[in-house]
């Protein structure tokens, strides 16, 4: 069956790369079609409507594409298998589908990295976040550090912006440019995909008390070859056929 487009047409070519490579994330700003946000924001609606009768373990915020078609359809969808081995290569595989929704007074998150195969840094991991109503600075906002990721580092912590910079940035330089490393606030209009390598630095500032639910969804892949701490799919998910994502269930 034919999927709807997802994206809006983009241009993801050596030059782009070169900068994703870079800074460690890149941002599209309305890449997402006016019809995959809608879809998109009645699937992370579902979510959110589970989330108080969420069982431990199996929670719908950290399975998300077991708990809504629409979603478990985006892992194969074309667009989305594209974009992945536009980053990753060729050899590729689902990694997690993790809903991000943010309402009014949520607290966001603290300055962290995550981890993948600090041992052959050949072999990737990216997180490919849909900002479907995109966030302002301040505003359920990513910030993330440019370079942070060539460090390769999976246990960068901290509560503040003031730690980061008097702890893991302090006296740290960016591996290509030199430059000193920054805290950088990110803003995201409507429909915004934003990629980032795992180990890049990131953080969310606090979601206003009165702004409305931001609404996100993050698709994970990696190159195979090392375990994932974040491949949170269950076994009976693993086995599901689900089109396009043949051969991208398991863990090698
Ligand atoms: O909520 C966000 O925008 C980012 C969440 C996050 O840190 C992650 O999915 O790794
Ligand atoms: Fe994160």
């Amino acid at each position: 069956m034919k999927q709807e487009p997802i994206f809006q047409p983009y241009k993801f070519g050596e030059q782009q790369k070169a900068i994703f490579d870079r800074d460690g994330h890149f941002i599209f700003p309305n890449l997402l079609t006016p019809q995959a946000c809608e879809r998109l924001t009645e699937s992370l609606s579902h979510i959110q409507s589970l989330a108080s009768a969420a069982v431990k373990g199996h929670e719908p915020s950290r399975f998300s594409a077991e708990y809504d078609e629409y979603l478990e359809s985006l892992i194969g969808h074309p667009q989305m298998l594209e974009l992945a081995r536009k980053i990753l290569g060729e050899d590729i595989r689902y990694d997690h589908c993790v809903g991000l929704n943010r309402p009014g007074g949520n607290q966001g998150i603290r300055w962290h990295s995550h981890g993948y195969s600090e041992d052959h840094p050949s072999l990737g991991f990216v997180r490919i976040f849909f900002y479907v109503n995109g966030f302002d600075v301040d505003d359920g906002g990513l910030k993330a550090v440019p370079g942070s990721h060539l460090y390769r580092d999976r246990k960068i912590h901290a509560p503040t912006d003031e730690d980061l910079r008097k702890g893991w940035l302090a006296g740290k330089t960016h591996l290509i440019t030199h430059a000193p490393l920054e805290i950088l606030p990110l803003s995201a209009p409507v429909g915004t995909v934003a990629l980032m390598w795992t180990h890049a630095a990131h953080a969310v500032s606090p979601r206003k008390p009165d702004s409305d639910t931001r609404w996100c969804v993050v698709y994970a892949y990696r190159n195979p070859g090392r375990p994932s701490g974040a491949r949170w799919i269950s076994e009976a998910f693993e086995q599901k056929p689900i089109a396009g994502a043949e051969g991208l269930m398991s863990l090698y």
